[in-house]
């Protein structure tokens, strides 16, 4: 342990300290993955009043920091979380923000407010705060299979933000759909993906900052032969990997499997993709690894993906096996791009193809995938 940092894990390109006050904090040396858009053309001459509603959490704090990263015209920031926050100041382009208590007045004058605050919180409060005139882009799963509400990959769907308007709500998708409809959607443009078999390798950041410590601290127990506590998750995380991600279904699946199915469609725009998912939380602190098999309408060789994706947007290929290089859950931590490697072809069916694909769940999966809806919204829309 070094100074105020209560707990700290590294690897060789990646550190993460978690403090004292829960505020965790994220080092990573591979910089030149970093897209953070520093330096970003300035996109529109107004600048807008922005709420971050969950502010405190692994990734409201994330948004925080990619609203400063790509310089989003910021006129006023306004940090909400819950009454156990209030009176905490969390720092914005090097000010000092008190955190308020989100409550139903706190969306007046506000233009923009991005929540990862929780479905229950995001159930109750969007509706005010769209009500408010403001344009809510929320990360939980409350709003994202509403027909009224668009589902965003600006990759993707970007033009799907013009339907904001309908309930002034947007929402942005689960960690594990994004990244994997990054990778596959310039596929399905090219040669129409008739199914999906993913199985996941989810990190626990995704289950939040208390998830964070319970992996720092049954690890920290387990190397020293003590006993060690579960809070978070139903079995120890530690050196283990668990097959069940939220809840249960009546069909046997979790609903982090079947948000896999429906959302991958509503972006896709494609009703007719099967898809099928197992997903699974392993002992990684930031960074979903995913694998994935696709089977297509039109063959397509392996050499073709990797130059199809090559080109896209927010991907980088990482692909070259002979020199053991792949995507690593480390070194997609960090950074906005979506790595993609072990592209194959799958040898049982005359179309299938096989790919890894790794994404930090807290940036591309969350926070930055909701600063670049604000980014639309600011530049086309308000
Ligand atoms: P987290 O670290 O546990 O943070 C939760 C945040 O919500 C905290 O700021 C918390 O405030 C706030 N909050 C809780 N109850 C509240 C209330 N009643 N009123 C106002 N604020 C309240 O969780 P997270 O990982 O950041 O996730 C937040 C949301 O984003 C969830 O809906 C999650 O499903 C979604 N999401 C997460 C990921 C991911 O990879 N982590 C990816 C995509 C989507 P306090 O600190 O005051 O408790
Ligand atoms: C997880 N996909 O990793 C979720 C975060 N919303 O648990």
């Amino acid at each position: 342990m070094r100074g105020e940092a209560e707990a700290e894990y590294r690897t060789s390109n990646i550190e993460v300290r978690v403090r004292q006050n829960s505020k965790f904090e994220i080092r990573c040396s591979m910089f030149e993955y970093k897209t953070g858009f520093k330096g970003r053309r300035e996109m529109s001459k107004r600048k807008f009043n922005v709420a971050v509603a969950g502010a405190t959490g692994a990734v409201g704090n994330q948004m925080i920091e990619c609203l400063e990263e790509r310089n989003f015209p910021v006129k006023s920031i306004k940090f909400l979380a819950s009454s156990r926050s209030a009176g905490r100041t969390l720092r914005f382009r090097g000010d000092s923000v008190p955190v308020e208590e989100m409550t139903r007045k706190s969306f007046k004058g506000v233009d923009i407010a991005l929540f990862s605050a929780g479905g229950g919180t995001s159930l109750e409060f969007s509706p005010v705060a769209a009500k408010a005139g403001c344009v809510v882009i929320d990360n939980s799963s409350a709003w994202r299979m509403d027909p009224d509400v668009p589902l965003v990959v600006p990759e993707v769907n970007p033009h799907a933000v013009a339907d904001y308007k309908k309930k002034g709500i947007i929402a942005n998708p689960n960690c594990s759909t994004i990244q994997m409809v990054v990778a596959l959607n310039p596929i399905h443009r090219k040669c129409g993906i008739k199914r999906i078999v993913v199985s996941t390798y989810q990190a626990v950041s995704g289950t939040g900052k208390k998830a964070i410590h319970e992996l720092y601290d049954q690890t920290r127990a387990m190397i020293n032969f003590l006993d060690y506590k579960k809070n978070v998750y139903p079995h120890r995380i530690a050196f283990n990997c668990i097959p069940h991600i939220d809840v249960f279904l009546d069909n046997g699946y979790t609903k982090e499997e079947m948000k896999m199915v429906n959302e991958t469609r509503k972006i896709m725009e494609d009703d007719s993709i099967g898809v099928t998912a197992t997903t699974v939380r392993v002992p990684v602190f930031f960074s979903h690894s995913e694998s994935v098999n696709i089977e297509t309408e039109k063959h397509i060789s392996a050499d073709k993906v990797r130059a199809l994706l090559k080109k896209a947007p927010g991907i980088k290929v990482v692909d070259d096996v002979g020199n053991k290089i792949y995507p690593l859950p480390i070194d997609a931590a960090g950074q906005d791009l979506t790595l993609v490697g072990r592209i194959r072809q799958d040898e049982s069916i005359p179309n299938g193809i096989n790919m890894w694909i790794v994404a930090d769940n807290i940036r591309k999966g969350a926070a930055t995938n909701a600063v670049q809806i604000a980014e639309i919204l600011a530049e086309k829309y308000l």
